[in-house]
């Protein structure tokens, strides 16, 4: 530990912080842009300067490592001065519409603003205009608002390791985009949607899709069912003031209703499905030489980074279609079948915390007859804003219960939604299904937790299984380099391509980096969905009475010529 001193107060704090921690730690709320932690501190956007006793110039605070009996001063005119000078220049080569911008009210410039008391911008000039890329199906980006913070470039490069957008040009001409102003729709983009994530304002957002949803409620000719993936639950409540982690399934139920869904759905029940048929899959590739490791497929980020650049593992893919595609072909088949509907009148509506979902379901591979598995995919944030635009009070909401049947998805099925999740589930099934034996213990500790890369053996039957857990894309990359490298052998792996798995996704409610600093999100929403596998009355996805009854009704077994046909793809390059 050292000690220094903040505007007079001392304070002391591990020796490894830097101005920016130990100020925090003091209770003083250092302004930041450019700086998000673990993803970038570079001190490049000079926001967050303080004088330092001794030194000539101001210093960046998030770059600054403290040391014992520095002397810093955090609210001197030279740094209000300079702060404002900085921001106001930002400011006027900024398109100000903060009105009708997706980030009004949860936009980091406008609170710097607000908190550096700019109200007025005295250097009005020449401002660049850009083209908006809206060609993605997933992202679109507006470089019209761009303060090139490079968090997206930080997040897209070191990250996630695509690197598809960088900064061209020098000086005024500055801006972020991908290499020959390519659109990113014409780029191996993977629409994650990090980059949306990281964003501080709105210069990159998600393809909005809730008219498409508006229209489809409105027209009594169609039958629009929802469902919502595992991670929605955990982050949902965010965007209405609620404190990060807390589960609101219930309000979300309820709210979906409201909403005017004909019918509203769990995707924990197709992640239920899915483990059925994934470990099926899996112990059929292990009993008769299959290719091996068999990687999960539920991650359309992932799939796509796979197809540009790990094209010699395609046939280690399950061919499983991810959860909510299995789902949607279900609800098209035999719910459509059993109720007597016209398929055709189904508009089945996503909501998940991914925006790479939004390419998914729009894949060549996702449909069955003529038709699509799933219609219409929106974000988490995006099912927030029909619930605002709708006028329900959210958090007024009674908790209320998804439909039937699919009423009751299992534990299982709702820890899909955090790395490791997937893998957990796989091992609770197939670990039963081999020896026909209930497990003594369920919680796979092995496979929780944050850590980029988590491996462990797993004893299932008289078999060993390799396992190997990875989130985020970089740790994807590593963990596929040591296998083409003969470092490393697996069985059984787990790729999530967001940080976090889905619970951090593209699609979830954006929280500043200030908050960022104290709060961690992805053990946070993690934890209200490991609370949620732990109250569950069933928690193993073989339990699921649902699944056993639409198995004895119209599937057959798990991996049948029908199951094949509905709930499985093939990805080749
Ligand atoms: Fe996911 Fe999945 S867990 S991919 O992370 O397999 O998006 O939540 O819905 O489909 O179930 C996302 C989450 C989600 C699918 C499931
Ligand atoms: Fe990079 Fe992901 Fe953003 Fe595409 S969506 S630019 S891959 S961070």
């Amino acid at each position: 530990n050292v000690t220094l001193k903040i505007n007079g107060i001392e304070v002391t704090v591990p020796a490894d912080y830097t101005v920016l921690q130990a100020a925090r730690q003091a209770g003083i709320d250092i302004p930041t842009l450019c700086y998000l932690k673990d993803i970038s501190q570079t001190g490049s956007c000079r926001m967050c300067v303080v004088e330092v006793k001794g030194a000539r110039n101001l210093q960046a605070a998030c770059v600054y490592p403290v040391s014992e009996g520095l002397e810093v001063f955090t609210n001197t005119p030279k740094v209000r001065r300079s702060r404002k000078v900085t921001l106001e220049l930002l400011l006027s080569n900024h398109e100000r519409k903060c009105l009708t911008c997706v980030r009004n009210r949860n936009c980091e410039l406008q609170t710097l603003a607000e908190e550096l008391g700019i109200d007025n911008i005295s250097y009005e000039g020449e401002r660049n205009q850009y083209e908006v890329d809206d060609l993605s199906p997933s992202i679109i980006r507006d470089n019209n608002k761009c303060v090139l913070c490079r968090r997206c470039v930080s997040v897209c490069k070191n990250v996630q390791t695509v690197a598809v957008i960088d900064a061209t040009q020098r000086g005024f001409k500055t801006t972020i985009a991908s290499p020959f102003e390519k659109s990113l729709a014409e780029v191996p983009c993977v629409n994650c949607g990090q980059c949306i994530a990281v964003c501080p304002v709105g210069a990159l957002r998600e393809k909005d899709n809730t008219d498409e949803v508006w229209d489809a409620l409105a027209d009594p000719d169609k039958i629009v069912i929802v469902q919502t993936a595992p991670a929605v639950r955990a982050a949902l409540g965010e965007e209405f003031g609620l404190p990060i982690g807390t589960p609101v399934t219930g309000k979300m139920a309820a709210a979906l209703r409201r909403l005017g869904f004909d019918k509203t759905f769990d995707t924990d029940t197709g992640a239920d499905l899915t483990i059925m048929e994934e470990g099926t899959e899996l112990l059929s590739r292990i009993k008769n030489g299959g290719k091996l490791p068999m990687i999960t497929s539920c991650s359309p980020g992932w799939i796509k980074f796979c197809e540009h650049n790990f094209p010699d593992f395609l046939d280690n893919l399950s061919s499983c279609k991810s959860p909510h595609q299995m789902f949607g072909a279900i609800l098209k088949s035999y719910y459509a079948e059993k109720n007597g509907i016209d398929p055709a009148k189904i508009v089945n509506v996503s909501v998940m915390p991914c925006v790479a979902k939004k390419f998914e379901s729009g894949r060549e591979e996702m449909e069955n007859a003529g038709l699509r598995d799933v219609d219409i995919v929106i974000s988490t944030r995006e099912l927030a804003r029909m619930i605002k635009q709708a006028g329900i009070k959210f958090t007024e909401l009674p908790d209320e219960k998804f439909d039937n049947p699919f009423e009751e998805a299992t534990g299982a099925g709702v820890i899909f939604g955090t790395t490791g999740g997937v893998m957990e589930a796989a091992l609770r099934t197939v670990a039963e299904v081999v020896t026909g034996k209930e497990l003594p213990s369920i919680d796979f500790e092995q496979v929780r937790g944050t850590e980029g890369i988590k491996t462990a053996v797993v004893p299932v039957g008289d078999m060993n299984v390799r396992v190997a857990v990875a989130h985020g894309l970089g740790n994807a990359r590593a963990l596929l380099n040591s296998i083409r490298n003969g470092e490393a052998e697996y069985d059984f792996i787990e790729i999530m391509a967001c940080p976090g798995g889905c619970v951090t996704g593209g699609g979830q409610p954006i929280v500043s980096a200030r908050v960022q600093m104290d709060v961690n999100l992805k053990a946070e929403r993690a934890k209200a969905l490991y609370q949620e596998d732990k109250n569950a009355p069933i928690r193993k996805s073989h339990e699921n009475p649902d699944i056993k009854k639409l198995y004895e009704e119209f599937l057959g077994e798990p991996g049948s010529h029908k199951a094949h046909e509905l709930l499985h793809t093939h990805y080749h390059a």
